[in-house]
């Protein structure tokens, strides 16, 4: 890690419409392409992975989508709203030349009968929390890394809005980080949320996590220069 140049960029001053906080998200993450650097964005809302995507995906054609998650986040709309959380993947399945080959879910343990269909016949390839011992992943593409903190079981990382227990450990999420062969370009660590981290155990796992997806960055930057 010591050979990595990393910069914080600060915080965005979002607007309370998500439309326009979206183009600032968008807008800002693009910058930070076109200036040669690896954008790491921190949340926060989910949704925030909507508008970063897409700024990478302009940049890296062939894109993939390696998404930790409790969640499959595959609803057209929820209770209304077509830029929530739970809509994510449903919003970057629409981009062009996105399908659900292209994307790996990690990590899914709940779902709903409005996303069943979609799981099963978009060809998304999923690893479920039980099954994450097989993960493995090698890629040739590009891929934006999306890591949602509830991932991890509630145990060990209370402080998100959707707890789901049954979830992997900060332990085995780490050994998944350290399997990904890939050219990562983008990746977002999201729904950390420090009002409802008593303990303030989820931030603890947020940092370690982000470190090890840094070491992801610095590994591959070694082997190709
Ligand atoms: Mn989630």
């Amino acid at each position: 890690l010591r050979e990595l140049t990393a910069r914080d960029a600060g915080d965005l001053n979002l607007s309370v419409t998500a439309s326009t906080a979206f183009e600032q998200i968008e807008s800002a993450v693009s910058e930070i392409i076109e200036i040669g650097s690896t954008p790491i964005i921190l949340g926060g809302d989910h949704s925030i992975t909507i508008p970063s995507f897409r700024a990478v995906h302009s940049h890296h054609k062939n894109l993939k989508l390696l998404y930790f998650d409790a969640h499959p986040d595959l609803y057209s709309d929820f209770q209304g709203d077509r830029l929530s959380h739970a809509c994510v993947v449903a919003r970057i399945l629409e981009l062009d030349g996105i399908s659900g080959s292209d994307i790996t879910q990690v990590g899914i343990r709940t779902t709903s009968c409005e996303q069943i269909p979609a799981q099963k016949e978009t060809g998304i390839n999923t690893i479920h929390a039980w099954e994450i011992e097989e993960f493995l992943y090698k890629e040739e593409a590009h891929v934006y890394l999306s890591i949602d903190i509830d991932v991890l079981d509630p145990a060990f990382a209370p402080g998100c809005g959707n707890p789901v227990p049954g979830g992997i450990t900060t332990r085995e999420l780490i050994s998944a980080i350290r399997k990904i062969k890939a050219n990562v370009v983008a990746v977002d660590l999201v729904e950390v949320n420090p009002q409802i981290d008593a303990s303030g155990n989820t931030a603890v796992a947020a940092v370690r996590i982000l470190a090890e997806t840094l070491a992801v960055i610095s590994r591959q930057e070694k082997t190709s220069s």
